[in-house]
Formats: C-alpha cells, sequence, structure tokens
C-alpha cells in the first residue's frame, strides 16, 4: 500500500517561526514519525511540500494508478483553492485532509474548507499527530 502526503504553503517553516501557533516540531520531525507508523503497517509513504498550488494540483492528478490514498494538508490553500478541490473531485485517489490545528476554533475565515466536500473525511487539531491519524485513516479506507 502506498500513501501520498502533500503539504501546502509555508509547512516548510513549521517549527522556524510563529511556534507559538505551529509549535516547535519541524515538517522533517513530522515525516520521520509518519515513517515510523508507516514501515509498522508496512505502508509506503511518499511525503511532499510545496509552496506553489499548481504543483500541489499536478500531484494530485499524478498520483492516479500510484498511490491507494492521499493525505493532504493544503494548509491556506485548504481555504481558497478551487483548482486543488477540481483535482481531488476528479481523482480516483480518495484522500484524507488533515491539518495541524482545529480550524474551526480559529478566525472565520478559516472555518471554511473548500476541499472537505471531495475529501473523505477531516481530521484537524492533533498537532503533529493529524498526520499519524491521517495515516490511519488512510489503511482503513483501502482496506475496506
Ligand atoms: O492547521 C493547519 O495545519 C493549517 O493547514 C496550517 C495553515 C493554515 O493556513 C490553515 O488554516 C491551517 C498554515 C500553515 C503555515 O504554517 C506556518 C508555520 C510556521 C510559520 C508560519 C506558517
Amino acid at each position: 500500500m502506498k500513501v501520498l502526503f502533500l503539504n501546502g504553503p509555508n509547512l516548510n517553516l513549521l517549527g522556524q517561526r510563529q511556534p507559538e501557533i505551529y509549535g516547535r516540531t519541524t515538517l522533517a520531525d513530522i515525516e520521520a514519525q509518519v515513517r515510523q507508523h508507516a514501515a509498522a503497517s508496512g505502508t509506503a509513504i511518499d511525503f511532499r511540500q510545496t509552496n506553489d498550488e499548481g504543483q500541489l494540483v499536478t500531484w494530485v492528478q499524478e498520483a492516479a494508478g500510484q498511490f491507494d490514498a492521499i493525505v493532504i494538508n493544503a494548509a491556506g490553500y485548504t481555504h481558497t483553492s478551487v483548482a486543488l478541490r477540481d483535482a481531488l473531485a476528479a481523482s480516483p485517489v480518495q484522500a484524507v485532509e488533515i491539518h495541524l490545528s482545529n480550524i474551526h476554533a480559529r478566525e472565520e475565515f478559516r472555518h471554511n474548507s473548500i476541499i472537505a466536500p471531495v475529501c473523505k473525511g477531516q481530521i484537524c487539531g492533533f498537532g503533529p499527530a493529524s498526520y499519524t491519524l491521517g495515516l490511519e485513516a488512510a489503511v482503513s479506507l483501502t482496506s475496506k
């Protein structure tokens, strides 16, 4: 089983800026945690980050036939990207939406996720554990 983790804009800054909001764990730390969990269930992981909306769209398009599930933290594009939603809607690969923070407990503009209706489900608010929970959700999705 292969799971594609996609990370959107500014997540490369995790652990380096605004630790009071996003904590001190870096994206590389999170990737290491995900890889450790994945190894236990024999799951192969591809873990990517980009600041580019078009790159996210391309990766979602290319996932078909290559991956069994997508776990996506689209960061700011969660709330704005019709293009990303269209790509997820068109993909045969099911996606799990994840966020470090509880987007529903933050500013009003973060409450709406444009991609939520085309994802299988959403996990948010658990910090870095949202990623390993997202992995579990992806694994359970594809074993049904
Ligand atoms: O809680 C999440 O995972 C978010 O996807 C994070 C996004 C935010 O726009 C979403 O509403 C919720 C922001 C990612 C930016 O991460 C930074 C990390 C360190 C310093 C600055 C930004």
